[in-house]
């Protein structure tokens, strides 16, 4: 296990992290501070790797692939991975007395590691991801801006919906690119196959409607679960990832109980994979949501036990792209992050948006800020900017209705300012018919491409999170500083 011992007084030191999955936080924090680990044991899986957690105490930051720790000149040090097509890796820096130590171990084949000390953080940091980019063959698409019909209609979606919003927004002249249909459609958890009885028609009857509007049609899959009222679990259940006791794992929490993940060391697994995206495709959607793809990677017992977790994902989320083909475009969310590089177009970098600002109940005092909210989104995306090497960061939607939203004026600008900085990809769910003007203006403002900005500092935070570019300021507190308001940005709409 490769270590370091640095002379620096912990207390001079901020420590910048990336957790495991899209949902996992990602910080810019004095090293003293404690790493929150979510209290509730379920959380662990969904939200986290169960195998390497956040450390939940003092002092002790984990950290997956990439680590960098400032000192207060803006130098510093940055430990990266040089690939991680099969493994994962794990980083740890721990306040010694008046020492630091890290420590870095690899899960699965051996692969190098890079430990740079340096005058600029931001530079090595965005030079070793883009290295990892390289090497794991990162995609690069042009940026797509998307509507997404999750933040409004959530499971209730309806055919009817997409298209009245899709009719509205070429009304409008608004520039999508893709209507992506989310969960809901479909009759349950694995029978991707069969419509729910509101849905009012099947993911099928969708794409020729979208197309015939100008737009491309999306769709939204958990290809790694199934629910254990499923069809799929009833015909399969030898397919599923496995305890020790040899019955299959019951993990997360979410549609009203706790779920089964597929194990893609199993080849029956990888056909329907396969199958699974090819029909999507061939129903007419080359855009694939594809979501909590954390499951292909839980620690279990698989079919094929010589295959590591990271393997075992890699291989699962490769049969999905030989499915949907070369030419899809395929966005990961609650996916670990760089095992997913080469094989994503695109990636979501954070928690959930959600039209509130923070839920403090659950972030403070339950120590889970992975749920959704748009501080959650912000903090996490801002600290992730340097991905952009390794697919199109996706940092969630903009809400830009006033209706049905507990945002304020100002922290709607903000998330926008977040979408400009981040430079990824675009996607709104209000329904059309609720914007005003100036939610439509803002709307606009929001579907402009941009390329990734950079930050101007990691010396400082105004809320634990990277929150300094050189377009924006961000303020994620819930003080005013100077002339930023709280939860505000100072950036020129
Ligand atoms: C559909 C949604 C949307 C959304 C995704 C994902 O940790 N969790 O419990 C958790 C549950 C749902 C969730 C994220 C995290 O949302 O990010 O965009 O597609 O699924 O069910």
């Amino acid at each position: 296990m490769p270590e370091w011992n640095l002379s620096i007084a912990p207390a001079h030191v901020r420590v910048l992290i990336s957790g495991y999955q899209s949902w996992s936080e990602a910080e810019l924090r004095p090293l003293t501070d404690v790493q929150a680990v979510p209290l509730m044991a379920w959380r662990h899986e969904q939200g986290h790797d169960p195998a390497f957690l956040p450390s939940g105490e003092a002092g002790v930051w984990r950290s997956h692939t990439v680590l960098a720790l400032v000192r207060p000149d803006g130098g510093g040090w940055v430990g990266a991975a040089k690939d991680a097509t099969g493994s994962f890796i794990h980083w740890e820096a721990r306040a010694k007395g008046d020492a630091v130590h890290v420590s870095a171990t690899v899960e699965g084949p051996d692969v190098e590691l890079t430990w740079d000390d340096t005058d600029d953080v931001i530079l090595t940091l965005e030079r070793r991801a883009a290295e990892l980019g390289q090497n794991m063959h990162a995609r690069t698409p042009a940026p797509q801006r998307v509507w997404c019909s999750w933040y409004s209609y959530y499971r209730g979606v309806t055919l009817e919906a997409m298209l009245e919003n899709a009719r509205l927004a070429r009304q409008h002249n608004l520039p999508f690119d893709v209507f992506q249909l989310d969960d809901g459609f479909q009759s349950d958890l694995g029978d991707w196959f069969t419509a729910s009885d509101h849905f009012g028609g099947h993911a099928r009857d969708l794409p020729a409607g979208l197309n015939q509007l100008g737009f491309t049609a999306g769709l939204w899959l958990a290809p790694f679960l199934a629910s254990p009222t499923s069809q799929l679990f009833a015909d399969h259940p030898e397919w599923m990832l496995r305890g020790e006791d040899g019955r299959p794992l019951s993990v997360g929490h979410n549609w009203g109980g706790a779920y089964h993940a597929l194990d893609t060391t199993h080849p029956q697994v990888l056909a329907w994979l396969r199958e699974l995206a090819a029909t999507a495709r061939s129903w007419g959607y080359p855009y694939l949501k594809l979501d909590f793809l954390y499951g292909a990677a839980l620690p279990g017992v698989r079919h094929d036990p010589t295959v590591g977790r990271a393997q075992a994902y890699r291989m699962g989320l490769q049969a999905l792209r030989d499915g949907a083909g070369e030419d899809a475009f395929l966005l990961g969310c609650g996916a670990p992050l760089a095992a997913s590089v080469g094989l994503v177009d695109a990636m979501r970098t954070g928690p959930d948006v959600a039209p509130l600002w923070d839920e403090d109940s659950r972030r403070v005092w339950l120590g889970d800020a992975t749920g959704p909210s748009a501080r959650n989104a912000l903090h996490t995306a801002l600290s992730r900017w340097y991905q952009h090497a390794w697919y199109q960061p996706d940092p969630d939607v903009a809400i830009c209705r006033r209706e049905l939203s507990l945002l304020t004026a100002t922290e709607r600008h903000t998330i926008a300012a977040m979408l400009d900085v981040v430079g990824g990809l675009r996607a709104s769910s209000d329904p059309i018919a609720m914007l005003d003007a100036d939610g439509l203006a803002l709307l606009r403002r929001c579907l402009e491409i941009s390329g990734p900005d950079r930050p101007t500092t990691l010396t400082e935070s105004l809320g634990g999170a990277v929150t300094r570019f050189s377009r924006a300021t961000f303020n994620l507190t819930d003080s005013r500083v100077g002339d930023l308001p709280a939860h505000g940005a100072q950036w020129p709409l």
